[in-house]
């Protein structure tokens, strides 16, 4: 390759470029990885910490196998920047995560590299064991590497994963990229012996003892090739907690400095030599070079939008930590993401109180519907998107045993940059199928605390408050209700509209269009969609048309369920306006609403139209 002053990067139009490179371009090629990584991330904002962890590991994996004949699968995939960058996207990488731009997340679109389009963690383990029976069953000869965090190996599925490698004799490479964290350190016991080795200076040159004596033991080539080695195991048994590994049986090597290019490529190639699956321990520094995002535990680590002040997610931490004073039988239940759910003040001031499970969303909401049955108040704060991973608990561990657990959802509705995998487009039309649920939908900061304290209120069954990523609208006092009542925000006698929780803002500002136009209109604020509140049903029937709102899927939604009740008893037609059932790309939420009709402008033609 001819490169003079040019930056290596910039020299790698293919994986063959990158192959060709000699020690000092590799160490160069990662430093130009991380410069760009921060800038962008720092302007388009994305995951910082887990991004510069894994540049030397990425840079080995594509000079050790054959992308996109291996398949190289990275769990959860929030960490695919230096893949993107290695893999055709250098030129669109300052488009990352912008509307139109390239994707935060593997994309098959984007590229055939990206294998899948993830984003929810602890999958790579199960598409990887599919992958490589259909390439065995094909008689294809292709390598699997499934790269997975230590934390995305706490969630359930991870672990249904590595039993079935592990049983089924598959020939699947895991790599496990283990930084100590998830967002939080990472909760494991499993991890907890990862940590024993890494924070065990000896370690290493004990471990290469081990690996050269037992080597040195006659047939152990032959022996190597075929899987497990007995005699290295019995050997290693003796010193590693990662014997768990073996007995799952999975080949393990390691542990490996992460960020030795040399010394990774060497594991993997070895790795690679092994018939079965094997599993390469790889220890890696989240934020790796850049001092902020090494040395700030939470913040500059992961995503860097967190709790952002004057958000529904901030009305809800301030009001959680204020309960926790006054209800000692309170709990918080976080599946790895204390911070930006809003429960670290509460967590830092009640520490026995605040509970964080691991990536492991369905155990959080049938521990926490344990947790009521033996006394407590739990309340569990999680994200729109994940939850609906547990909807099965949710209905069959929580509603059926009329548990009183609240969740409390953040990053429903749109979600913007971070594309079809974090809308949180489901969870009003699932959780309204479960028996006995109450959902409540603020449309203010000041409503959260109130509609906090009502589902506390409830204790025959579970309740849900659901609420955007956008900034809350604060509200005066008169303007927040009570209990499980609707509010009427507006009386007029030509429209009723219904706008669910941040679309209370939108149907306002439709409403003085329309009275501008000379239509009058009604405007309520139903806050709990379910049940509804017969008090709105019968000022609605009174109009000429009801128009409904909402920011999830249309089909099956709110809307639906208030068009059942008013057409049970009149023939005002409602039209319902939500989201189509479709998989929406990333871009800015406002656009991607207005995409959809659901801005004032859309909402008021859709009126004009049906008067
Ligand atoms: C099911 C699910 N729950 C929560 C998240 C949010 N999340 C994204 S990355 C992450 C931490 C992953 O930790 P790890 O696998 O160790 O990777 P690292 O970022 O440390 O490299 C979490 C909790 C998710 N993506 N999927």
């Amino acid at each position: 390759m001819t490169r003079i002053n040019t930056p290596v990067l910039d020299c790698i139009h293919d994986l063959g470029d990158l192959r060709g490179l000699d020690a000092r371009d590799l160490n160069m090629l990662a430093r130009e990885i991380r410069r760009l990584v921060v800038a962008i991330v720092n302007r388009n904002g994305g995951h910082l910490g887990s991004n510069l962890g894994i540049v030397e590991l990425t840079i080995a994996l594509h000079r050790v196998f054959d992308s996109p004949r291996d398949a190289i699968l990275f769990d959860t995939g929030h960490q695919t920047y230096p893949h993107k960058l290695l893999t055709g996207r250098r030129r669109s990488f300052d488009t990352l995560r912008r509307p139109g731009g390239i994707s935060g997340y593997p994309s098959r679109r984007e590229s055939e590299h990206d294998w899948i389009e993830n984003s929810h963690a602890s999958t790579a383990l199960s598409y990887a064991h599919g992958l490589a029976a259909a390439f065995k069953t094909l008689g294809e000869d292709r390598r699997v590497v499934a790269v997975v965090g230590d934390g995305s190996l706490t969630g359930g599925m991870a672990l249904e994963g590595l039993n079935n490698l592990g049983h089924s004799d598959s020939n699947v490479t895991i790599v496990l990229n283990d930084n100590g964290r998830s967002y939080a350190p990472t909760v494991s016991m499993l991890t907890k012996s990862l940590i024993k080795i890494r924070s065990n200076p000896v370690y290493m040159r004990r471990q290469d003892r081990i690996e050269a004596t037992a080597e040195s033991i006659p047939l152990v080539g032959n022996m190597l090739r075929r899987g497990m080695n007995a005699t290295k195991a019995a050997v290693r048994h003796m010193w590693d907690p990662p014997a768990i590994f073996e007995q799952l049986g999975l080949r393990y090597f390691g542990p490996f400095n992460g960020h030795d290019i040399t010394g990774l490529e060497e594991a993997l190639e070895k790795a690679k030599l092994f018939e079965g699956p094997t599993l390469v321990h790889v220890i890696t520094q989240k934020g790796r070079g850049y001092t902020p995002a090494e040395n700030d535990p939470i913040k500059n680590m992961h995503d860097l939008s967190s709790v952002k002040e004057g958000s529904y997610t901030a009305a809800f931490a301030e009001h959680l930590l204020d309960l926790g004073s006054r209800r000692p039988e309170l709990v918080a239940v976080t599946a790895a993401m204390p911070d930006s759910t809003g429960i670290l003040p509460f967590m830092d001031r009640f520490p026995e109180r605040a509970f964080d499970v691991g990536i492991a969303e369905q155990h959080a909401v049938t521990m926490a519907t344990g947790m009521a049955l033996g006394g407590l108040r739990p309340i569990v704060a999680v994200y729109s998107t994940f939850l609906t991973r547990a909807l099965d608990q949710i209905n069959l561990d929580t509603a059926l045993h009329g548990c009183p657990v609240v969740f409390c959802i953040d990053r429903a509705g749109v979600t913007g940059d971070d594309g079809p995998s974090h809308h949180g487009l489901l969870d009003m039309v699932l959780l309204s199928k479960v028996p006995g649920m109450t959902i409540f939908a603020p449309s203010s900061y000041e409503e959260v605390a109130v509609m906090l304290d009502a589902a506390l209120g409830i204790t025959d069954g579970p309740s849900a408050l659901r609420w955007p990523k956008i900034p809350a609208p604060r509200a005066a006092p008169e303007e927040v209700g009570r209990g499980l009542s609707a509010r009427r925000v507006a009386a007029g006698s030509d429209v009723c509209l219904i706008g669910v929780g941040r679309m209370l803002a939108t149907v306002r500002q439709a409403s003085a269009l329309l009275e501008a136009d000379g239509v009058s209109c009604s405007v309520w604020d139903p806050r709990v969609v379910k049940p509804l509140d017969p008090v709105m049903i019968g000022d609605a029937v009174r109009h000429r048309l009801v128009v409904t709102v909402e920011d999830g899927l249309r089909e099956g939604g709110i809307g639906q369920a208030i068009r059942d009740q008013v057409s049970a008893s009149t023939e005002v037609p409602v039209a319902v306006m939500g989201l189509p059932t479709v998989h929406i790309p990333h871009g800015d939420i406002d656009e991607i609403t207005a995409m959809y009709s659901l801005d004032a402008e859309g909402v008021a033609a859709s009126v004009r139209k049906y008067i």
